[in-house]
């Protein structure tokens, strides 16, 4: 495959600051470790709407979604543009909520497509502006893309404003559902709210946890979840660092406990990208600001790379 990088170091759907760096501590990563990888790619950096975290917040259950909404905008042109050029897309991304972009641009360059996701992550990222506990978009990119509000589920009543832009966003590119939920499999997930649980039971989404995974083994589990996304005719593949363990994990915003280690990790996602459906890549969440050792960005270095690797031989 041709690989192109699309660099998106984009940070406003984060409550903790400083993941607009990630990209840059995953290149400094790679000169530490001497590698020439990111000479070998063609990239395309877009461009942010950071400078929104000086200003006041509108939103306090969508903060900063008028930002997100421009950053959909670029990220999907930017992937759609990419796959139509026949190049494969890697995402380095700031924050989540960068997918929701993402997964826009993949279906706008397939619009025919029936797109599965893994979504290799310690969180669901289900929420929506009625049941956010944090009011952040990083927690909200899957439900925008199976365009679902949970209002069943409501703890709160957005404003109208807010209720539009979200719904823009649910809209994105005039496809809606971009990904239907029983398309989704979630990887090591083990922080969640009964929120999100509802949707998961609702649809029936397919969770893996980290002790199946280990029970089983990477091999095993990819096997599982490609067969469970049998009638998918593409595979988007999104890595949130935090889905990693807490023991080595002090530099993203949110680490969660019993998560995955860097080998099954990496073994897993390598795995994904033998497969010929696998339509994107996304590595997203590393902050360098809480880490003084760049380790956090030294294995998602790794997993990159071995990631590429085999995409190039496929
Ligand atoms: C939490 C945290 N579910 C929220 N989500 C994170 O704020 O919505 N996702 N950190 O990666
Ligand atoms: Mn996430
Ligand atoms: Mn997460
Ligand atoms: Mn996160």
């Amino acid at each position: 495959k041709n690989i192109k990088l699309i660099e998106v170091p984009s940070e406003i759907g984060a409550g903790t600051r400083g993941a607009s760096l990630g990209i840059d501590a995953i290149k400094i990563a790679a000169l530490d470790f001497m590698s020439n990888f990111f000479v070998h790619f063609p990239s395309e950096k877009i461009e942010t709407e950071n400078n929104l975290l000086f200003e006041p917040i509108q939103s306090p259950y969508a903060k900063r979604i008028n930002g997100v909404l421009i950053m959909t905008e670029r990220v999907s042109k930017a992937i759609k543009d990419t796959i139509n050029n026949n190049f494969f897309p890697v995402v380095i991304s700031g924050d989540h909520s960068n997918s929701a972009g993402t997964i826009a641009g993949i279906k706008m360059a397939k619009p025919k497509s029936r797109l599965g996701v893994i979504w290799i992550d310690a969180h669901a990222d289900l929420h929506t502006p009625y049941t956010t506990p944090s009011g952040n978009l990083h927690g909200m990119p899957l439900s925008a893309s199976i365009a679902e509000d949970n209002e069943e589920s409501k703890v709160h009543e957005p404003d109208e404003k807010t209720k539009k832009q979200w719904d823009h966003l649910k809209n994105f590119g005039k496809i809606a559902p971009k990904v239907l939920p029983e398309d989704i499999v979630f990887i090591s997930l083990r922080d969640y709210e009964k929120e999100e649980k509802h949707l998961i039971e609702k649809y029936g989404m397919k969770v893996i946890t980290t002790a199946e995974l280990r029970r089983k083994g990477p091999e095993n589990v990819v096997r599982a979840a490609l067969r469970y996304l049998t009638e998918c005719t593409d595979i988007y593949v999104s890595f949130d660092v935090d889905c990693l363990d807490s023991s080595i994990t002090k530099g993203t915003g949110t680490p969660v406990s019993n998560g995955l280690k860097e080998r099954e990790a990496e073994d897993l996602v390598s795995k994904f990208m033998q497969n010929r459906k696998i339509c994107c890549f996304e590595i997203t969440e590393v902050n360098p600001t809480l880490d003084k050792e760049n380790l956090m960005a030294e294995i998602a270095f790794n997993i990159l790379q071995r990631s590429v690797n085999v995409l190039m031989m496929n």
